[in-house]
C-alpha cells in the first residue's frame, strides 16, 4: 500500500458530520484512513464509500477480526463489498482462521493486515508471549502487511526482523499511547494517529506538524 506522508488516520469519531470535518480539514496531508468499530457501528458501513467517494481516500478497516474461520470470511467478504481496501484481523485465532481472511482479500483483490502485538498495556498480559509467532505464522502464510506497536520500539524492532525488510508494517500508538512518530518510522512504514490529529483544535495543524516530526 502506498501511504501518503506515511500517516494513516484512525477515524475514530462517532458521526458522518464529524467525519467529514475532519476528512475535509486533513485531506491535503493524508489519504488513507482507518475505520474501525466506533465509526462503523454509529454510521454502518456506507460510511467507507461515503468518504472513498467524497475525498478519494484508501480506506483500512480496523475489525480485529478473530472469529472462526466460516465467520471471518463472512465479515471479511461484506467489508470489502462495502468497499474497504484492506482488513484487519487479529493473529491470535491461528492459521486457520487468518488463512480465511487472506483468501476472501485475494479473492477480492484487496489488502489483508495481521495484527501481531497491541500498542495498549494490556497487551503484555496475554498477546507479547505470542506475538512472535504470530508474526512468524504471518511470514509462513506469504502475508506481506503487518500491524505492530508504536509504543514498545523494541518490540517493533523485533517484529520487523521477523518479518522482513519486505514486509509492509503499520504502528499505532502514536501522540496518546506516548509513541514516537519518527521513531516508529525507523522500523514502520506508516504510522497510525488517531485522536492527536481529531481531537485537536486544529486537525490540519496537528497534521503539518506530525509529518514536521517526522523529518
Ligand atoms: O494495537 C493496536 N493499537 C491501537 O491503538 C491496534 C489498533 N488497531 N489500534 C487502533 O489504532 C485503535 O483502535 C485506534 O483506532 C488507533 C489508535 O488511535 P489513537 O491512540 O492514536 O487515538
Amino acid at each position: 500500500m502506498n501511504i501518503k506522508n506515511n500517516i494513516i488516520l484512525a477515524l475514530d469519531v462517532m458521526s458522518e458530520k464529524e467525519a467529514i470535518e475532519i476528512c475535509d480539514s486533513i485531506k491535503d496531508y493524508i489519504d488513507t484512513i482507518k475505520i474501525g468499530y466506533p465509526l462503523a457501528l454509529a454510521e454502518g458501513l456506507e460510511i467507507i464509500n461515503k468518504l472513498k467517494d467524497k475525498f478519494g481516500f484508501k480506506v483500512i478497516c480496523d475489525f480485529k477480526v478473530a472469529d472462526i474461520d466460516a465467520t471471518n470470511e463472512k465479515i471479511c467478504d461484506e467489508t470489502f463489498k462495502a468497499g474497504a481496501d484492506a482488513i484487519i484481523c487479529h493473529g491470535f485465532v491461528g492459521s486457520d482462521s487468518v488463512k480465511a481472511c487472506l483468501d476472501m482479500a485475494n479473492k477480492h483483490g484487496k489488502e489483508l493486515f495481521l495484527l501481531t502485538e497491541m500498542s495498549h498495556p494490556g497487551a503484555k498480559m496475554f498477546l507479547q508471549k505470542n506475538a512472535d509467532a504470530i508474526a512468524e505464522m504471518g511470514v509462513d502464510m506469504g502475508i506481506t502487511n503487518y500491524v505492530a506497536p508504536a509504543t514498545r520500539l523494541d518490540r517493533l524492532s523485533d517484529i520487523r526482523k521477523i518479518v522482513g525488510n519486505d514486509a509492509y508494517i503499520i504502528s499505532p500508538g502514536v501522540g496518546k499511547q506516548g509513541g514516537d512518530a519518527k521513531k516508529t518510522l525507523e522500523y514502520s512504514n506508516a504510522i497510525i494517529v488517531g485522536r492527536s490529529i481529531y481531537e485537536a483544535d486544529n486537525p490540519k495543524i496537528a497534521c503539518e506538524n506530525i509529518i514536521k516530526s517526522t523529518k
